[in-house]
C-alpha cells in the first residue's frame, strides 16, 4: 500500500488540477490532499481565493481517486504532515521544482510537469475580460 500526498489551493478547479491529482494517484494506492487554508493562501499570494477553504476541500474530496483531504495551515509544516499521514511519496507540480527536496529524508519527492495553458489566474482574467465586454 503506497500512500501519496500532495498539496494545493485548488481554487476554481480546472483540468490542470484534475490531471495532477490523477497522476499522483497513479503513483500509489492511497491519495491524501492538503488544501491550503484561506489564510495560508493569502499569506502566499496576497489575494483571496474565489472559493472558501471549506468549498475547495469539499470539491477536492469529491474527486474520484482522492482518498483523504485535510487543511494545510502552513508551508513549513509539510514534514509534519508527511509523517502524520504516513506518506511514502510527496507529489507537486514542477512549478515547485526543488522546493521540497529537504523532505527526501522522509519520503520520495516527485515533481510532475504542470498542464500548460491553464491556470486559475488566467481563468479569472478571461472572466473579467468577458464581463467587461458584456457589461
Ligand atoms: N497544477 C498543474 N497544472 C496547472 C495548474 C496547477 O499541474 N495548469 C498543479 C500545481 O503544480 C500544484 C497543484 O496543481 O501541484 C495545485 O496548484 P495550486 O492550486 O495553484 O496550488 P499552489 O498554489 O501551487 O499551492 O503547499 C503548497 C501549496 O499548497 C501549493
Amino acid at each position: 500500500m503506497k500512500r501519496v500526498i500532495t498539496f494545493g489551493t485548488f481554487d476554481v478547479l480546472h483540468v490542470g488540477h484534475i490531471r495532477i491529482l490523477q497522476r499522483a494517484k497513479a503513483l500509489g494506492d492511497h491519495l491524501i490532499v492538503g488544501i491550503s487554508t484561506d489564510a495560508l493562501n493569502y499569506s502566499k499570494k496576497q489575494k483571496k481565493t474565489v472559493y472558501s477553504q471549506f468549498d475547495r476541500l469539499e470539491i477536492v474530496k469529491s474527486i474520484s481517486g482522492v482518498d483523504e483531504v485535510f487543511f494545510e495551515h502552513s508551508l513549513e509544516q509539510k514534514g509534519d504532515y508527511i509523517k502524520k499521514y504516513g506518506a511514502d511519496i510527496l507529489v507537486m507540480g514542477d512549478d515547485w521544482m526543488g522546493r521540497f527536496d529537504e523532505f527526501k529524508s522522509l519520503c520520495e519527492v516527485i515533481y510532475l510537469p504542470r498542464t500548460e495553458g491553464i491556470s486559475t489566474t488566467e481563468i479569472l482574467a478571461e472572466i473579467r475580460a468577458a464581463s467587461a465586454t458584456y457589461a
